[in-house]
């Protein structure tokens, strides 16, 4: 047990707090829960955790092997292709790449996992690998926080637990610390990049040249986000205190300083980003997901790694602004700094679902509850949290990279309640990873939670957080062999021993700044809550607080409703919202000439209005999009299990509204399908491949539907292009009628194409389903050992166009005559690939009441929430292209015409800053 300092429980004497809590649940203020539940869901049997505490270890193994085997030395697995993926020879993702530097990112990444998940022989092997092969030296530039979160937080986490191992006195007995210089090697290695005034790194380095010299090729750089220049103490201050070299602490520190000086000081938020030279906020907009998530998170943990009182005092007055103006039960939405009743968006980032983790830490058990109940809520909806989704529950950004905030929130609220609920929903986890998002090389990130597609894509920190997650969660103590209790988690889940909080902490006082030390800290909480107010009596208490949002992701209201309808209540005349304006109504155009002028509040709405207004019109502009389809590999070895991400095409067979069409490929020839093919015997009742180019994607539809084709895949023909990084679009017709083509087309980029083509080269005969959403994946599927053949595929139902009506979906289509001379002769119009506004024609009228309705605790709707839903639909049900009009045009002139406004806005918050 740790001698840590600072106050935790044990009020009232601040005595030195139960560490041995504080780690393994990082619940510093939590009794051991088990002891609070008593009833409510089923308790689970100790078999049955086991159970899934295997299912745990065998798809580690699947994703671990499956990297080593086909990706190491790589960075990370690409796990469609089975390769690693190295940077330079893939193209570009943008910023995504920057985690990348050549260094074996997944192998160190997984260090500690190996440990906790009892494979100490695997870590032996691993760390040996990680000593022998790993170069820090690369010309590469990267991310300073993900290299820190990551790589040296890997490396210490790795070399956290060989000494613990070697203490042991089984395994590691030949470490002599040699992870730990290489950590100090690379915290070296990313000093240069605090060397601005300020103390806020630069966002990016070059491993071999640093910042400022000529090849680095980086150093231009004028923000950082708030999480990535406050998310270094952790690692930088156990290097320090693991070697003794004092300067990582003060630099992480003096950062911290900065970024708490920086603060806005009257709502006590800070902004999502920062000029690291002049400090002042470039970003203004402030929640606790995507760009500041593990700065609050940091605050906490360094108060409890190094008992210093500074940063309670400051993670306590941010929590404070945070539940006064960001927490809006059961959600967290982001606001302005300089007016924080504002909100600044209408959506919530997936990073946001570690907070109940965080909350369970502070002790603040009840919104941990809500939030991670309603984050349940949308992941049951789309078997995983899309990146995004709106405050009515629909998917705004349709991605998820496997990411693990939810499962380490889950693990921690289990840990505080000891509700068995909490392993259910573990339990489901494991489900929906094993159903939607394994495949024969690994686990693939979802590139669309609504078709189920996958993108080539496998993060490190699935190995290092997920895992660790999911198996502590159904692990007894005596599952891990050392006492996880002495461990703190950084936010990559590594595991960083709270015996460092007394080990060489001489700098640990240096640099606080004189203004916290006079702060009233009358207000601040010093003592854990109690537990008979957390858990009043009632056994059923954490059930009792999940209850009411059983419903809430279903029944949900127009987003922002809350606190229109507490305006409203109060009497005050509900402000114009975007979606409700029209430029037809008088007292709509009154409204908006006040917007800016009159008050503050008016201002406020002024700028709420444009908001809205912007996202509306780019939401609508997308609604008019077909949302991407998805082929799905149904044989052999697939068996449903790699799904790709495809674009729809604006005639044929829609996918969305009739059966999905399932048969086996053949390539047409000619292979750009733009003449009469001359194998029709080859495509009869088969999907046909057929490459981008020449002609438009109509005239190849045509050809291959004459052949007997049942339908049709268009490869593009750019060598390399992916849906990862290129925007997927739909194939627009020829201008003229297409009613004529009845078959489903769709159109994969050259990546996916090759997935299939390389699946014939191997096993000949590939069998595919064409549809709008992936087919669950059954068992009786990966029981068909051998493809069927032919002439049965053909018998299938689904071999055939599977439905009798033959109506196809007409768009209305400009004509591009232009473009036929072209290479690329066809009609191209982007396609929705990440925004959730975009459902399809059946989920849009399924349930026409669900993009409307918003629910209270109670799962009703208000009157008022009716009146604005009535008034929407009837918009949108008469005639959605002329309503979308009506709204969409005048956007520019009334941007236009608030242009002065906009300045005077932006004046207003520089001088309150
Ligand atoms: C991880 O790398 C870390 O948890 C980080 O703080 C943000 N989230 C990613 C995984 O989603």
């Amino acid at each position: 047990m740790s001698e840590a300092g600072g106050r935790g429980c044990g009020s009232p004497v601040p005595q030195r707090a139960p560490w041995s809590l504080v780690a393994a649940t990082a619940a510093f203020c939590l009794v051991s829960a088990t002891s609070v539940w008593t009833a409510g869901a089923e308790p689970m049997s100790r078999e049955e955790k086991q159970k899934l505490g295997s299912q745990v270890l065998e798809m580690f193994d699947h994703a671990y092997g499956n990297y080593m085997e086909h990706a190491y030395p790589a960075d990370e697995l690409m796990p469609l292709t089975c390769r690693g993926r190295v940077r330079g020879q893939e193209p570009s993702r943008g910023d995504v790449d920057d985690a990348l530097g050549k260094f074996s990112l997944t192998l160190i990444d997984s260090l500690d996992t190996l440990v906790v998940l009892n494979k100490t022989k695997e870590f032996e092997d691993a760390v040996r690998k990680v000593l022998r092969d790993v170069n820090l030296d690369n010309d590469v530039v990267v991310s300073v926080f993900e290299t820190n979160i990551r790589v040296l937080g890997g490396l210490l986490g790795g070399h956290s637990l060989a000494i613990m191992l070697k203490e042991k006195g089984e395994y590691m007995q030949w470490y002599n610390d040699e992870l730990l210089q290489m950590a100090k090697q690379l915290g070296y290695k990313l000093l240069p990049a605090f060397n601005t005034t300020s103390g806020l790194p630069y966002p990016r380095i070059n491993l071999k040249f640093g910042i400022r010299k000529p090849e680095a090729r980086t150093g231009t750089e004028t923000d950082t986000c708030t999480a990535c220049a406050g998310t270094l103490i952790l690692e930088f201050a156990a290097l320090s205190r693991f070697t003794g070299a004092t300067i990582f602490e003060e630099y992480a520190r003096k950062a911290l300083d900065f970024l708490w000086e920086k603060r806005q000081r009257s709502s006590n938020l800070v902004g999502v980003t920062i000029n690291i030279h002049t400090g002042d906020w470039v970003r203004k907009d402030s929640g606790v997901g995507a760009g500041i998530d593990s700065y609050y998170e940091y605050l906490l943990k360094a108060y409890v790694l190094l008992g210093d009182d500074s940063f309670l005092e400051r993670f306590n007055t941010h929590y404070d602004a945070i539940m006064r103006y960001i927490s809006q039960p059961p959600l967290l939405l982001d606001v302005h700094i300089h007016k924080p009743m504002l909100n600044a968006r209408t959506w919530m980032d997936a990073l946001l679902a570690f907070f109940p983790g965080l909350q369970v830490l502070k002790g603040d058990i009840r919104p941990a509850i809500e939030t991670h109940e309603m984050l349940y809520q949308v992941i049951k909806k789309h078997n995983f949290l899309p990146e995004a989704f709106t405050t009515d529950f629909r998917v705004h950004w349709a991605q998820h990279p496997l990411r693990p905030e939810f499962a380490e929130s889950t693990y921690f609220l289990y840990k505080a309640t000891g509700d068995p609920y909490y392993l259910e929903v573990g339990k489901t986890l494991i489900e929906n990873l094993n159903k939607y998002a394994r495949v024969p090389c690994g686990f693939a990130a979802m590139k669309d939670v609504r078709t189920g597609s996958h993108e080539d894509r496998m993060d490190s920190f699935f190995l290092a957080e997920m895992f660790k997650y999911l198996y502590l969660l159904f692990a007894d103590k005596e599952d891990i062999i050392f006492d996880i209790e002495d461990y703190i988690f950084t936010t990559e889940a590594h595991l960083l021993p709270l015996w460092l909080s007394t080990t060489n902490q001489s700098i640990s006082k240096k640099n606080t700044t004189s203004e916290y030390t006079e702060l009233d800290d009358s207000n601040f909480d010093w003592t854990c809550p109690n537990t008979q107010i957390l858990f009043p009596n009632d056994p059923l208490y954490a059930q009792s607080i999940r209850e009411p949002l059983k419903n809430v992701v279903d029944k949900s209201c127009p987003r922002g409703i809350i606190r229109v309808e507490e305006s409203f209540r109060s009497g005050a005349k509900p402000p114009l919202r975007a979606r409700d304006f029209m430029a037809t109504n008088p007292e709509h155009l009154e409204i908006l000439k006040k917007m800016g002028a009159a008050s503050s509040i008016d201002a406020e709405d002024g700028l709420r209005f444009m908001q809205e207004m912007i996202e509306l019109s780019s939401q609508q502009q997308k609604e008019q999009q077909l949302p991407p389809r998805a082929v799905q590999i149904v044989s052999h070895p697939f068996f449903g299990r790699v799904v790709l991400t495809a674009g729809p095409a604006q005639f044929g067979l829609d996918l969305s509204k009739h059966k999905e069409t399932r048969g086996f490929v053949a390539s047409s020839k000619p292979y750009n399908g733009c003449s009469e093919l001359t194998n029709p015997e080859a495509v009869m009742g088969k999907i046909a491949l057929i490459q981008r180019g020449q002609c438009m994607f109509a005239e190849k539809a045509r050809n291959i539907q004459n052949a007997g084709a049942i339908g049709g895949i268009v490869i593009d023909d750019n060598e390399g292009s992916s849906s990862d990084t290129a925007p997927l679009f739909q194939m627009a017709g020829d201008g003229k009628d297409t009613d004529d083509i009845k078959i489903p087309m769709l159109f994969l980029f050259s990546k996916e194409g090759s997935i299939i083509l390389d699946a014939i080269r191997e096993y000949e005969e590939v069998e595919v389903l064409l549809s709008d959403k992936a087919k669950d994946r059954d068992p009786e599927m990966e029981n068909e050992e051998q493809p069927s053949s032919e002439n049965d595929s053909q018998n299938q139902s689904g071999g055939q166009i599977s439905s009798s009506s033959q109506e196809v979906d007409l768009v209305d289509q400009e004509s591009s005559e232009e473009n036929s001379l072209d290479s690329h002769p066809e009609s191209l119009s982007p396609a929705d690939t990440d925004n959730a506004a975009s459902l399809s024609p059946s989920e849009q009228t399924s349930n026409p009441t669900e993009n409307h309705e918003t629910t209270n605790l109670n799962g009703e709707c208000t009157d008022l929430d009716n009146q604005l839903q009535e008034q929407s639909e009837t918009e949108e049900d008469s005639n959605p292209n002329v309503s979308w009009g009506k709204k969409v045009q005048p956007i520019d002139s009334i941007l236009a015409d608030w242009n002065e406004d906009i300045e005077a806005f932006e004046m207003m918050e520089k001088d309150e800053l």
